[in-house]
C-alpha cells in the first residue's frame, strides 16, 4: 500500500516534469494535478513550541519573493501541491490534544512549507482570461488572535508568491491582543523575510474583536482597494487580478473570490471543481451555501454572478467606497454578523455583491478556538440585532418570533448607522428581499393564506425538518411547535406552498403507491401549484390529487371529501 503510494507521488513527478513551461505552453495555462492525502509521517520537526527562528531555519525553500511557484522540491515536500499530511499512528493522541486546543494542527502546519504550492482549482476558461496590467492597488487587511506563527505566516507568503507586485500595495496584520508566547518575535521574522514597508504589524494592548480589529486596519490602509482576510488562508493562482477588475469596472462592487476548503486537521488543500456557490441566509440567522439560479449565471460560467450574501472575509472593496457606504459598525462585538450588515446594506444603498468564480481562496474550516466574553449565542445575537433594527424594518418580526430574546436585547446606540441608512438614502429592506433574495419567503405577503399547516386527523402540522438546503426533502408531520422557520407555510398567489425556503411538491417514490410530499428549492426547480378548497382540503393542481397522510408523512391520494386526514388548517404563527 504505502510502496502504491510512493509509486503514485513518482509518476505524479515525472508528470510534473512534463508539464515544465516549454514554448508553447505558457505558466498561465499549467494546470497542477490534484493529490490525495499524502500518507507520510512527519517525524522531521514536531516541536509544538517551535519558534521563529526554527522556521526561518526549517521552512524558508526557496526566495518566495522570486519563485512564484514554489522551488521544484516542493512535490515531495509534505504538504506540497496541496496535498494533506496525515498523522503516524504514533502521533494520534497528540493530534488530538492540539486539536482541541487549536482546532487547527499546528504539527502538520509545521512540517508543511510556509511557501507550499496549491494545486490550480480554478474552474475551466480563467486560465485563458487576461485582465487589464493596470489595476488599482490593495491593502490586505489580516486580523488575527493567537493564531499559529506558520498558519498565520503561510498566509502572508501565499498573497506575496502570488500576487502581481505592482497590485500588491500592502499587507497589514493586526494583532488583535493575541497572548501566545510564540508570535511575540513576529517583527523581526517579518523584518527579514519581507521586503521593507510591505508588511505593516499593528498590535492592538487589547483584544477587540475580529470588526473593530479590521477597522484599526482600514484606519492605516493606504492602497486605493482594501480586501480583508483570516489570518489562515491560502490564495490559489492568478487570484487577485479577477477580483480587481471587478471593482475597477464599477466602484461600487464588492468583489467576492470563491472559497476552497483547507482541511483543519491535514491541511489537504480541497476544493469543488463542478459548481460554484453562493450564500443565502434565512430567518432563523442560519447562513449557508446554496446554488445560483440559472437567470443569475452569465454568458460564460467565468463571469461574475450577484450573490445576496457574503462571507466576512475573501473580498475587494475599494477604500473610499468602503468608507462612504459606512465602514463596518465597530460597535459590533468579537465575532459575527459584520457579513450579513454589509451584504444588507451594499445592495440597500446602491452598491452590489458580485461572486468572482476565476478568483479563489483556501480557508481553514474549523471551529472558533478562542472564547466569547459572554457566551457565543449573545455575542452573535447581539450583533445580528444591531443590524436588523437598522435594515430590516418591519421584518424583523419574522426573526424575532423565532428567537424572542432577541427583540427585547439592549444594543446600544444605533444613531451613527441610522444616519448612514438616511444620508445614502437607502431603500427599504423590501427591495432586498424581493430583488436579491426573492427565494426566503415573506411569509405573509401576497399570500392567500399563511401559518401552520394542521391536519385535523392527526393535529400535526407540517414541518420542514429545518431542512434549508437545494435537494429533496421528504416534508414531515410534526408537533405543532409555532415555530416559523419550521413550520411556517404560505400558499401564494401563485399557488405555491412555500416554506422558508422550498415548496411542496409530490413526487413518485420508487418503492410506495402514494405520491410522496418532498420540499424542493421554490426559484430553482419547478414549484407545484395547490388549490385551497372551502372544505380545507388541499388538493395539487397538476394530478387533481389531495394532501393526505401515509405511511411515512404526507402524501398526495384521491380527494375524498369525507375523509378528515385530508382536512388541513392554517393556523396562525405571530
Ligand atoms: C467567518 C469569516 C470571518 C468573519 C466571521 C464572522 C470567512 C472565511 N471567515 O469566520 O471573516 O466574517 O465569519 O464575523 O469568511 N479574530 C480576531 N479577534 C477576535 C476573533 C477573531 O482578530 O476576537 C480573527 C481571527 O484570528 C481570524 C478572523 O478574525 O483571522 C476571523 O475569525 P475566524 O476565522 O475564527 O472566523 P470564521 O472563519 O469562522
Ligand atoms: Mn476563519
Amino acid at each position: 500500500d504505502e510502496s502504491v503510494k510512493r509509486q503514485g507521488m513518482h509518476d505524479t513527478l515525472k508528470e510534473l516534469q512534463r508539464e515544465q513551461p516549454t514554448g508553447t505552453i505558457t505558466r498561465r495555462e499549467r494546470r497542477y494535478p490534484v493529490f490525495q492525502d499524502y500518507n507520510g509521517a512527519y517525524e522531521e520537526n514536531t516541536n509544538c513550541k517551535i519558534t521563529l527562528e526554527q522556521f526561518r531555519q526549517g521552512h524558508k525553500t526557496g526566495n518566495p519573493l522570486i519563485d512564484n511557484y514554489g522551488s521544484s522540491g516542493h512535490a515531495l515536500t509534505p504538504g506540497g501541491f496541496g496535498r494533506g499530511v496525515i498523522a503516524s499512528q504514533a502521533e494520534q493522541s497528540r493530534v488530538e490534544k492540539i486539536m482541541k486546543e487549536f482546532q487547527v494542527n499546528i504539527l502538520v502546519s509545521d512540517v508543511i512549507p510556509l511557501n507550499r504550492v496549491v494545486p490550480d482549482s480554478r474552474i475551466n476558461g480563467c486560465a485563458y482570461l487576461r485582465y487589464p496590467d493596470v489595476l488599482p492597488n490593495v491593502s490586505i487587511i489580516i486580523p488575527f488572535y493567537n493564531e499559529w506563527p506558520s498558519v498565520l505566516l503561510r498566509t502572508v507568503y501565499s498573497v506575496v508568491n502570488r500576487s502581481p507586485r505592482q497590485l500588491l500595495h500592502q499587507i497589514i496584520l493586526i494583532d488583535d491582543g493575541s497572548s501566545l508566547e510564540n508570535l511575540k518575535s513576529l517583527e523581526d521574522y517579518i523584518d527579514s523575510n519581507f521586503p521593507k514597508d510591505l508588511i505593516k504589524l499593528v498590535r492592538l494592548p487589547q483584544r477587540t474583536g475580529l470588526i473593530a480589529a479590521r477597522m484599526k486596519g482600514v484606519g492605516v490602509a493606504t492602497g486605493e482597494v482594501l480586501i480583508f482576510f483570516d489570518s489562515h488562508m491560502e490564495v490559489n493562482v492568478d487570484w487577485l487580478p479577477p477580483l480587481l477588475f471587478e471593482v475597477s469596472k464599477n466602484r461600487s462592487t464588492i468583489a467576492m473570490a470563491t472559497l476552497d476548503y483547507i482541511v483543519a486537521d491535514t491541511f489537504v488543500y480541497k476544493y469543488n471543481e463542478n459548481y460554484l456557490t453562493r450564500y443565502g441566509w434565512s430567518w432563523n440567522m442560519i447562513f449557508f451555501e446554496t446554488f445560483f439560479r440559472d437567470d443569475q449565471i452569465g454568458a460564460e460560467t467565468t463571469d461574475p454572478r450577484p450573490g445576496p450574501s457574503m462571507v466576512g472575509a475573501a473580498f475587494a472593496i475599494d477604500r473610499q467606497y468602503f468608507n462612504h457606504i459606512g465602514g463596518y459598525d465597530e460597535n459590533m462585538s468579537v465575532w459575527g454578523g459584520e457579513n450579513l450588515e454589509m451584504s444588507w446594506r451594499v445592495w440597500l444603498c446602491g452598491g452590489r455583491l458580485m461572486h468572482v468564480p476565476c478568483s479563489r481562496i483556501g480557508h481553514i474550516a474549523r471551529t472558533q478556538p478562542y472564547s466569547f466574553p459572554g457566551g457565543r449565542k449573545q455575542v452573535t445575537n447581539f450583533n445580528y440585532e444591531r443590524a436588523i433594527r437598522v435594515w430590516m424594518g418591519n421584518y424583523s418580526r419574522f426573526v424575532h418570533s423565532i428567537d424572542p430574546e432577541m427583540e427585547t436585547l439592549d444594543v446600544g446606540d444605533l444613531s451613527h448607522r441610522e444616519a448612514i441608512k438616511s444620508k445614502l438614502q437607502c431603500k427599504d429592506f423590501n427591495w432586498y428581499l424581493n430583488n436579491i433574495w426573492p427565494e426566503l419567503n415573506i411569509y405573509d405577503e401576497n399570500v392567500q393564506y399563511w401559518g401552520m399547516v394542521m391536519n385535523k386527523a392527526l393535529g400535526l402540522c407540517l414541518d420542514n425538518d429545518n431542512y434549508l438546503f437545494q435537494k429533496e426533502s421528504p416534508a414531515l408531520l410534526k408537533r405543532c411547535s409555532n415555530r416559523i422557520d419550521l413550520q411556517g407555510f404560505s400558499l401564494t398567489h401563485a399557488g405555491h406552498l412555500r416554506t422558508t425556503l422550498q415548496c411542496l411538491t409530490p413526487l413518485a417514490s420508487e418503492n410506495e403507491e402514494d405520491l410522496q410530499v418532498m420540499l424542493r428549492d421554490c426559484l430553482i426547480d419547478k414549484a407545484a401549484t395547490w388549490n385551497y378548497s372551502e372544505d380545507e382540503h388541499l388538493m395539487h393542481t397538476e394530478s387533481g390529487l389531495c394532501l393526505d397522510i401515509g405511511n411515512k408523512g404526507p402524501v398526495v391520494r384521491t380527494c375524498d371529501s369525507q375523509s378528515i386526514t385530508q382536512i388541513w388548517t392554517f393556523i396562525k404563527i405571530i
